[in-house]
């Protein structure tokens, strides 16, 4: 086994201390901090995701590991380039007005930090002009907007509304979830897609980001 595939076992398995000593180790052995990063725990993390969307794994295996690789990003932040630190698009994420509910979202945004990407966390009931001001202030090209409750729903709309009427709806790619929301949902109010748990919202951002 090499060592990049002792370090996905360690983090898919969410053995920490037997992660950060193969992390570790890597380094001790000059193996550039880049590839343990994506050939290693990024790809821990895919298996995650999927692992997560079989069933195979539950939320709180899965927010373990995106600590734990987490973890082993502040190790290897220092010896990666600025261009390596950040590999994906900037990215916005926050729960609409209204809706108090953060656990998901807050996976949704582990998981693509985990997945190498930028992600500004809004935080919870976060108003359609707060997403317009932050898209301006950090430049981001993903919106994630989260609901987890019907009533709340509608803002999902009013906030792409807004992004409409700010003139920004074509710099970005808007991305909604949360358990009552659904495929034709998200095509009805006019959002680029929809994903249903935290590990297809990252392969998504992913896709959409490239
Ligand atoms: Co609330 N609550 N809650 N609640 N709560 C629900 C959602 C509810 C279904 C419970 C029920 O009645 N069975 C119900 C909604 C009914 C409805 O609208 N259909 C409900 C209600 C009614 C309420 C209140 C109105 C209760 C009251 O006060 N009378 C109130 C509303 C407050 C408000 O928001 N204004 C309220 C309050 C709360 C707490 C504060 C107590 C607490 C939230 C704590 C917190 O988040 N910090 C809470 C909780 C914990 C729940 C339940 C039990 C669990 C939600 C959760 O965290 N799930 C929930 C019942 C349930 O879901 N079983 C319930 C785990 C989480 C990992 O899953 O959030 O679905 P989830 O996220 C998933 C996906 O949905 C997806 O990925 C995640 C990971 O796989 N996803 C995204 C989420 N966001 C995404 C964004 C994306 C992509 C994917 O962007 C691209």
């Amino acid at each position: 086994m090499t060592e990049f595939n002792e370090i996905t076992k360690a983090l898919v398995e969410c053995d920490e201390a037997r992660l950060i000593r193969l992390v570790n180790e890597a380094l001790e052995a000059k193996t550039p901090a880049v590839d343990i990063l994506n050939q290693g725990l990024i790809y821990g993390m895919d298996i995650v995701g999927e692992k997560m969307e079989s069933g195979d794994m539950f939320i709180p295996e899965v927010l373990m590991a995106a600590k734990f690789m987490a973890g082993c990003v502040e190790i290897l932040k220092p010896l990666l380039g600025d261009d390596e630190k950040i590999r994906g698009a900037n990215v916005l994420i926050g729960t609409v007005k209204g809706d108090l509910h953060d656990i998901g979202k807050n996976l949704v945004a582990m998981m693509m930090e985990s997945a190498g990407m930028n992600v500004y966390n809004l935080g919870v009931d976060i108003e359609p002009a707060v997403f317009v001001e932050q898209i301006k202030e950090k430049k981001a090209r993903i919106i994630c907007l989260s609901a987890l409750l019907t009533t709340t729903m509608p803002m999902m709309k009013q906030t792409i509304d807004a992004i409409v009427e700010s003139g920004l709806r074509d710099r970005v790619k808007i991305l909604v979830g949360g358990a009552p929301v659904t495929q034709s949902f998200a095509d009805e109010i006019g959002a680029d897609g929809f994903a249903s748990d935290a590990g297809s919202a990252s392969k998504l951002a992913k896709a959409l980001a490239n």
